[in-house]
C-alpha cells in the first residue's frame, strides 16, 4: 500500500492483506516480553498469544522497532532479536516512538507506544495483561502512566485484566473516569485486579458478550476520540493466592522504596520482585491472564470486522 511508503512502518503482508481485507487484527505490545516476563517464558507467552489470536479468526500483530523501523508484525526471529538482552532494546511509550525511528534504535512498544502505532496503520483492538495506571504515592511522585493519556486520546480497545495490582487502583479508576475512556467489564461488573480476578472496585458497565463489546465500541467511536478498555478478569481458579499476593506486594513496594528506582523502570522491578517472592507463580499467572486477553480480543476484532461487513 503507497500510504505505508516513505514512512518508518514496515506492516507484514499477512497483516496488511487483513488489514485491507477487513479482518480482525489484534496488536500485541512487546514491552511485556522484553521488560515485562522474564526469559524464556517472555518468548513462549509471545507465542501463545499469537496463537490465541489466530485461534479466534483474526491475525496478530506484534508491534516493536528495529533499527529504527517500526515493524507491525514481528515474525519470531525479530522478536528474539528484539528480547535479547544484547540489544539493549528501549521501552518505548508514545512520546518515544518518533525519537527511537531518528536515533535508529531499538525498541518494545507500551500499551501507550503499541496503541500509538495500531490507530496509524488502522488497527482497531490491542490485547495486553495489565494497563499502567496511576502508581500508589503518586500524589508526591507524579507517577502515573502514559498509557491512561494515550487512551485518552486513541480510538483503539484495550483488553487487559484491568491495571496492575501494583498500581492505586481506585485512583487509576478515577484518572480514566476524568479522561472520558470507559471502562467495560467482560462478564463481570467488578474491576480485575490483575493477578487477582477482583480489585474490589465496581464498575458501571459491563458486557455479556463479545457480539456485545463489538458494537459498544463500534458505538463508543461515533461518540468520542478515546480509546476503551475492555477488563477481562483472570480466571478465579488461575489467580494468584490472596495473601501470597498482599505479601508480594509489600515487599515489592519496599524493594521499591528502598532502592530509589523510579521513571519507566518502575512497573519492571516491582513485576520482578513479584516473580522472585512468589517463586514464579506470579509469571504464570500474569501468562494465563495475557493469553486469555489476547483469545478475548482476536474473537472482540472478528466480531467488528463482521459487524462492519
Ligand atoms: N502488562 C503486563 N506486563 C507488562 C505490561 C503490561 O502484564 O509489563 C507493560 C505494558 O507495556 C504497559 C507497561 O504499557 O507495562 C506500563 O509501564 P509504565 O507503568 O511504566 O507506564
Ligand atoms: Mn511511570
Amino acid at each position: 500500500m503507497t500510504y505505508f511508503q516513505n514512512s518508518a512502518v514496515d506492516v507484514n503482508d499477512e497483516v496488511r492483506d487483513a488489514l485491507s481485507d477487513g479482518h480482525g487484527v489484534v496488536a500485541l505490545e512487546t514491552t511485556i516480553v522484553v521488560h515485562g516476563l522474564p526469559a524464556p517464558v517472555n518468548m513462549d507467552v509471545a507465542r501463545q498469544c499469537e496463537a490465541a489470536v489466530r485461534a479466534s479468526g483474526s491475525v496478530p500483530a506484534t508491534i516493536g522497532v528495529l533499527g529504527g523501523r517500526v515493524v507491525v508484525g514481528l515474525t519470531t526471529g525479530e522478536l528474539e532479536q528484539l528480547a535479547s538482552p544484547s540489544r539493549d532494546a528501549a521501552k518505548l511509550s508514545a512520546r518515544d516512538l518518533g525519537l527511537a525511528v531518528g536515533t535508529k534504535r531499538d525498541g518494545a512498544t507500551t500499551v501507550a507506544g503499541t496503541i500509538a502505532v495500531a490507530r496509524r496503520v488502522g488497527i482497531d483492538v490491542m490485547a495486553t495483561g495489565g494497563l499502567g495506571g496511576v502508581h500508589r504515592g503518586a500524589a508526591q511522585s507524579y507517577d502515573e502512566s502514559a498509557d491512561l493519556t494515550a487512551l485518552s486520546r486513541t480510538q483503539v480497545l484495550v483488553v487487559a485484566s484491568g491495571v496492575k495490582s501494583i498500581l492505586d487502583v481506585g485512583a487509576t479508576l478515577e484518572r480514566l473516569d476524568t479522561l472520558g475512556v470507559p471502562v467495560v467489564g467482560f462478564q463481570t461488573s467488578q474491576f480485575p485486579g490483575f493477578y487477582r480476578s477482583d480489585s474490589g472496585f465496581a464498575l458501571d458497565w459491563s458486557v455479556t458478550n463479545v457480539r456485545e463489546a463489538a458494537a459498544a465500541f463500534l458505538a463508543h467511536r461515533e461518540f468520542s476520540f478515546t480509546g476503551l478498555l475492555l477488563a477481562n478478569p483472570v480466571a478465579l481458579d488461575r489467580q494468584l493466592d490472596a495473601a501470597l499476593h498482599e505479601r508480594a506486594l509489600e515487599s515489592a513496594l519496599a524493594m521499591v522504596r528502598s532502592t530509589g528506582v523510579s521513571g519507566k523502570d518502575v512497573t519492571p522491578v516491582l513485576l520482578s520482585e513479584f516473580a522472585r517472592y512468589t517463586a514464579g507463580a506470579s509469571v504464570e499467572v500474569n501468562r494465563d491472564l495475557v493469553v486469555a486477553n489476547a483469545e478475548l480480543a482476536g474473537k472482540v476484532a472478528a466480531a467488528m470486522s463482521s459487524a462492519r461487513a
